[in-house]
């Protein structure tokens, strides 16, 4: 009879290993815009509700160019311990700064600067590289050209993931069960509440928000507009 037990619980484990390595679903999350369109640039992260440990990625690398005015990608999503590469394409000078993003940011996102030299054509481009160990999001600016903007989201979960043009974040390998969800976005005014979900294996949510993304900087050439 002890056997038999012993034998049965041997057969329970077993199913039970098994049976993890299975109950992991793709999460997909439509984030939506106050006017209802999809949001891109948007990060959507999932953490356990229960503050289990989870298994954090690697860490990697990651670069952000600064190009004709800009940083490219202008919405960058890294787990903590990246060493992100700042690269300069231009001509010119740029002055990188970085610091918590929003209020929700404040006193968790590590704060840097540095000067990049303009690109000089036939060498390699001036580049910095920084570990970023601290998670939240942080906003990137230029000492010398203030309209330029861009952010890195720092995170310490393996599930955060940005949107793209269509609104749509796939979150691989998320285990069943109750997760918190919460969505951030450079143009949020406040922090958006967070909400649970139930991963099954097949989750797919839309999620609306009251986040209106300011329009992209327009570069036109265009003549006034005659009456
Ligand atoms: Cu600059």
């Amino acid at each position: 009879m002890r056997i038999r037990t012993l034998a049965a619980v041997g057969l329970l484990a077993g199913m039970s290993t098994l049976s993890a390595l299975t109950q992991a679903a793709t999460v997909q999350v439509t984030v939506l815009a106050r006017d209802g369109k999809p949001l891109p640039d948007a990060v959507v992260v999932l953490e356990t509700t229960d503050g289990r440990a989870v298994p954090v990625p690697p860490p990697t690398t990651h670069t952000i160019t600064q190009e004709r005015m800009q940083f490219v990608p202008t919405v960058s999503v890294v787990p903590a311990g990246t060493r992100v590469t700042f690269t300069n394409l231009d001509r010119w000078d740029h002055h990188v700064r970085g610091g918590p993003a929003g209020l929700q940011g404040m006193g968790t996102a590590a704060a840097f600067e540095f000067r990049l030299a303009g690109a000089v054509q036939g060498q390699q481009a001036p580049s910095q590289v920084l570990t970023l160990d601290k998670a939240g999001p942080i906003q990137l600016g230029c000492h010398l050209h203030g309209s330029m903007r861009g952010f890195v989201y720092v995170a310490d979960t393996p599930w955060a993931v940005r949107t793209g043009a269509d609104g749509v974040a796939l979150l691989p390998q998320v285990p069943e069960g109750p997760m918190r969800l919460r969505v951030w976005h450079p143009d949020q005014l406040v922090e958006q509440a967070a909400t649970t979900i139930e991963v099954q294996p097949v989750t797919a949510l839309s999620v609306p928000t009251q986040i209106q993304p300011r329009r992209a900087r327009r570069v036109t050439n265009e003549t006034p507009s005659v009456y």
